[in-house]
């Protein structure tokens, strides 16, 4: 390695609450046993690529404020010094996981055959790093949105020859993906979606989407790619409409299209907010529809109102998260991505490791706080409670259909039902939350 990037270069020491260092877990001990399996394979944290080596600090307004050795040019020496640095990284925080888009691990070729050349040599050099390391991939996905082409989306796109190149390029990450042993592939449509009606056919639109995501599920079972393949909601942002609005909309397509049991949702905290939704719901919803995947585990400035992808720092919010996450069973090849970046004064390579280990902490004691509102079992069983009636003779009868509206009338009057109220004791719940403590 050329320079040295931080300032440590053992791995980040677990020193427990109270540890004198800075630079340590408080609350993450990666090994720690719980419930029969390590905090690290509960969680199965990824750093992600894009934020953490490839965004140089720009917002609309200002240019870089980042100064990476890599960022001198777009060769493919500086790419595999950032591979370098990147699993330098990953080491230093012990993530078990990283994801990345094409477009963050080599340059862009100006064209395809050179850009499939230089995905091809880079995939190499990651599977060298993933080797020495014992760093996985969670997913790896393509950038559809960056690129001028993609104005006007990628399988959305009003130009078939645009489709042709994003569905050429999927192919390629699709199968780099699955050559470096991949657990998951995404697909986040950044430009699937509007701007203006005006000039907008959405039912041609959503025909084209839906035709390119059965080109990829049908390659998936063509090259015996075993991950599970990713849909990741957005309402909004970059365009003012998108297509994957949220887990409902998402759901609706896949079932149309008849793609359900090919794709599974990553669901972004951040998103979810966008969406009006709580990331909570998003993901309480996939779960009760069957299409939890995986999540991205970053906030939003909720008075700034756009995506602002920081590192978590409430434990209730992501003890809500982890709460719904565990009573549909926990992750399965998802995990926990950290899809968040530094803010643009944050120009020390140090404020990486910080920025991490503080959301990596957070997300250990969200996860320990929503065990134990499972383990304490009053918020299951009031539950439960409210919905009893419905394993009643009444609940089985009216849910499997054995009334029509003629009978339920007939009952109804027959039996004199007079129906009262009964509280939702949300202010009980809520203090049970509150009072059920980390440790
Ligand atoms: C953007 C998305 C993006 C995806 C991967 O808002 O969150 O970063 O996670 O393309
Ligand atoms: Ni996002
Ligand atoms: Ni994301």
């Amino acid at each position: 390695m050329a320079e040295k990037l931080f300032s440590i270069t053992e791995p980040v020491p677990y020193a427990g609450k109270g540890g004198g260092e800075e630079l340590a877990f408080r609350h993450y001990d990666p090994e720690e046993v719980v419930d029969g399996k390590t905090m690290a394979e509960h969680l199965r944290f990824a750093v992600c690529y894009w934020h953490s080596l490839c965004w140089p600090g720009t917002d609309p307004f200002g240019g870089p404020t980042f100064d990476r050795p890599w960022f001198k040019d777009d060769s493919m020496a500086s790419a595999k010094a950032k591979a370098d640095a990147a699993f330098e990284l990953f080491s230093l925080l012990r993530a078990p996981f990283f994801c990345f888009h094409d477009a963050d691990v080599r340059p862009d070729g100006g064209g395809f055959a050179q850009s499939r050349a230089n995905l091809e040599e880079m995939t190499d050099h990651l599977g060298a790093l993933m080797e020495t390391s014992g760093v996985k991939l969670l997913w790896g996905t393509a950038n559809l949105f960056t690129h001028r082409r993609y104005q006007a989306g990628a399988a959305t796109n009003p130009d078939p020859e645009v489709f042709a190149y994003a569905a050429a390029t999927v192919k390629d990450c699709l199968d780099a993906t699955m050559r470096l042993g991949g657990e998951n592939y995404v697909l986040w449509g950044g430009r699937e979606g509007y701007e203006t009606l005006l000039n907008t056919d959405l039912a041609a639109e959503e025909k084209q989407l839906a035709r390119f995501l059965h080109l990829v599920a049908e390659h998936r079972h063509k090259i015996g790619f075993k991950g599970q393949l990713l849909i990741e909601p957005k309402p909004q942002e970059p365009t003012k409409h998108q297509h994957d609005f949220d887990v409902a909309t998402v759901s609706g397509f896949l079932h149309r299209h008849g793609l359900d049991k090919e794709y599974k949702l990553n669901i972004e905290a951040g998103h979810a907010f966008l969406a009006g939704h709580g990331f909570e719901h998003e993901i309480a919803l996939a779960q009760s529809l069957g299409l939890f995947g995986s999540i991205d585990m970053n906030r939003n400035d909720l008075l700034s109102g756009w995506d602002t992808d920081q590192f978590p720092n409430s434990v209730a919010a992501c003890a809500l998260a982890y709460y719904e996450i565990l009573r549909g069973g926990g992750f399965g090849a998802g995990g926990t991505n950290f899809d968040a970046k530094l803010r643009r004064q944050s120009i020390a390579p140090d404020d990486l490791l910080h920025a991490h280990i503080g959301g990596m902490d957070t997300c250990a004691r969200g996860f320990k706080l929503a065990r134990r509102m499972l383990a304490d079992g009053r918020l299951e069983q009031l539950r439960r409670e409210r919905y009893a009636g419905w394993s009643g003779e009444l609940g089985a009868d009216l849910l499997a259909g054995r009334l029509d509206l003629d009978a339920i009338a007939k009952l109804v009057a027959e039996r004199g039902l007079d129906p009262q109220p009964k509280s939702g004791r949300q202010e009980l719940l809520e203090n049970i939350f509150g009072n059920i403590s980390v440790e």
